[in-house]
C-alpha cells in the first residue's frame, strides 16, 4: 500500500527541540525522547520543506529553577507574561546539551529557529514567546513562502509541540500533529490537557505511517 497522505510542496515538517538535552542522559530528558529521532528522518526525507527549532538560553535564563532561590525545578513561579514552569537548566547555548540528536538528520532542512534566547521571556512555540506577542520570524516565512500545513513533530509534546501546533492554527494554517514521532513530559496531567486543547481547536492527530 502506498502513502495515505500526499505530500505537497505547500507543506512544511516542523521538527521541534530534538535537542540532546531532552532524550535520556539529558537535562531535562523527556522520557522516550530519542525514540522520535527514526520515524522523523524517514518523514523528512519525503517533505520539500523542513523546519528545524532549537531551544537555545543564556545561562542566566528566567526558566531555569536555579536561577531562582529556594526553586526546585517543576514548580511555578508568576511573571508578567504569566505562569512560568521552572526547569532544570538545558539547553544553554553553545553546550552539548543545546545541540541537536546526533542521529538526527538535518540534510533536508531549510530553516532553523532558535527560541528563549531572551534572558526574561521563555518561548516554547516556534512561532511567538510566551507572551503570545513577541514573534520569532517563523511566522513571516511560512507566510512568504506560501506554505499551507504544519505537520508537527518532536519534544516535548506536551509543551513546545503543543504551543507551536496552537500558534500556527490560531494563525490560519492547517495543522497536524504526528503523535508517535512526538515525546510528552507529563506534569500534572499536561498530555491529556495537551488532547483535549487540539481536538477543541481543530488540530489533526495523525501517525508517521501515514506517510510511509
Ligand atoms: C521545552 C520545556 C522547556 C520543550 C523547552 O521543548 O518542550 N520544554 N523548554
Ligand atoms: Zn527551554
Amino acid at each position: 500500500m502506498g502513502p495515505v497522505m500526499k505530500i505537497s510542496d505547500r507543506d512544511v515538517l516542523l521538527v521541534i527541540d530534538v535537542q540532546n538535552d531532552f532524550c535520556s542522559g539529558g537535562a531535562l530528558a523527556v522520557p522516550g525522547g530519542e525514540k522520535v529521532v527514526p520515524a522523523i528522518n524517514r518523514i523528512a526525507k519525503k517533505f520539500a520543506n523542513v523546519v528545524l527549532t532549537q531551544d537555545w538560553h543564556p545561562r542566566d535564563h528566567v526558566s531555569f529553577a536555579p536561577n531562582h532561590a529556594g526553586k526546585q525545578p517543576f514548580q511555578t513561579i508568576e511573571l508578567d507574561y504569566g505562569t512560568q514552569v521552572l526547569w532544570p537548566a538545558h539547553c544553554v547555548q553553545g553546550t552539548p546539551g543545546a545541540e541537536f540528536h546526533g542521529d538526527l538528520d538535518l540534510t533536508g532542512a531549510s530553516m532553523v529557529v532558535r527560541k528563549g534566547f531572551r534572558r526574561g521571556i521563555d518561548s516554547y512555540s516556534a512561532l511567538f514567546e510566551n507572551d503570545h506577542r513577541t514573534p520569532t520570524g517563523l511566522l513571516g516565512y511560512l507566510r512568504e513562502r506560501e506554505l499551507k500545513t504544519v505537520f508537527v513533530a518532536g519534544l516535548a509534546l506536551d509543551f513546545c509541540v503543543r504551543f507551536s501546533a496552537e500558534d500556527a492554527r490560531k494563525a490560519g494554517f492547517e495543522v497536524a500533529v504526528i503523535e508517535d514521532a512526538c515525546r510528552g513530559i507529563d506534569l500534572d496531567g499536561s498530555v491529556a490537557a495537551t488532547h483535549r486543547s487540539f481536538e477543541e481547536r481543530g488540530i489533526s492527530v495523525i501517525s508517521f505511517e501515514a506517510f510511509l
